[in-house]
């Protein structure tokens, strides 16, 4: 790209956690007793069978004490900290390694697996251990209301609003380990560049949207990741941004 950029906006996906351990979606491996994601994670399965959604995400939450982050998570925590001008994580993941590799400017547009949602009163709060089909709500007491805090297809991802406007701001959009399988997500790449952001992306193969991206690196995350934050990081030393 010319010039150094000084808004960021990073998508990240299930890819960049993979090294860390945990499944991807898509993959051959992505099932979960023998479900497709596209089974489990909607409000009509949880209707339907609420025991086997929970047991979904029980597994999940009780397998995040197994992993860490990876160093992907620690350049970006880098970047994050290092970065001087607006930057926004936002990660399409339930899982807690970027804020456990130190990133503060993330949101999680899909929700985290260690909240809960009481369907009861609405409130949201941490959630740890199994939540199972009886939890009660640690707000209003009622037994039995209690969801995972996760966005579920057909429902709205959180802070759309504030995506939005760090994409219209930004001048540099990278996607890092995500298929572009999911909307809205996968049309954030088309939104960054209608604003004319330089759009890379970082990925083991090229993504559903890959060609709308003006770079590509593909290869794992662990390795892509770290090298590209070096560069950007060194490429601003060198040209500053202006003040
Ligand atoms: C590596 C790597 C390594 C591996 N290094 N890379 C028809 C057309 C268009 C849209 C729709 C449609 N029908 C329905 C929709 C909407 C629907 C949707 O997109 N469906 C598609 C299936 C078509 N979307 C929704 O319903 C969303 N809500 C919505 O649209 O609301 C209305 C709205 C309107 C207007 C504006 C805004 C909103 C909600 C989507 C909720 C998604 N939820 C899930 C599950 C819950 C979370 C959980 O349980 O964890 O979120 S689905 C699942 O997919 C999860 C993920 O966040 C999401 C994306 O997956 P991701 O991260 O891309 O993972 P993979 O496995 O697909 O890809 C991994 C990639 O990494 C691969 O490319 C690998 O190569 C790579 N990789 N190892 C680097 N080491």
């Amino acid at each position: 790209m010319h010039g150094t950029p000084e808004n960021i906006v990073i998508l990240t996906g299930a890819g960049i956690s993979a090294e860390s351990g945990l499944n991807t979606f898509r993959a051959a491996d992505g099932l979960w007793e023998d479900h497709r994601v596209e089974d489990v994670a909607t409000p009509d399965a949880f209707a339907r069978d609420p025991a086997l959604v929970h047991r979904f995400y029980d597994a999940r939450r009780a397998r995040l004490a197994e992993v860490e982050p990876n160093a992907a998570h620690v350049a970006l925590a880098r970047l994050d900290a290092e970065w001087p001008g607006d930057l926004l994580i936002v990660t399409q993941n339930v899982d807690d390694l970027h804020e456990r590799a130190g990133a503060r400017r993330l949101l999680h547009m899909h929700g985290e697996l260690m909240s809960g949602w009481c369907l009861s009163c609405d409130e949201k709060f941490g959630w740890t251990g199994d939540m199972g089909e009886g939890a009660a709500c640690p707000v209003c007491t009622s037994p039995g209301a209690v969801r995972p805090n996760i966005v579920w297809f057909g429902e709205m991802p959180y802070e759309m609003d504030r995506i939005e406007q760090a994409l219209m701001g930004a001048d540099l959009f990278v996607s890092i380990g995500t298929s572009g399988a999911v909307y809205p997500a996968a049309g954030f790449v088309q939104t960054a560049r209608y604003r004319g952001a330089h759009t890379l992306e970082i990925n083991l193969e090229p993504s559903q949207g890959s060609i709308f991206f003006d770079e590509r690196r593909f290869g794992p995350a662990g390795v892509e990741v770290p090298k590209w934050v070096g560069e950007l990081l060194q490429s601003a030393q060198s040209r500053p941004m202006s003040s």
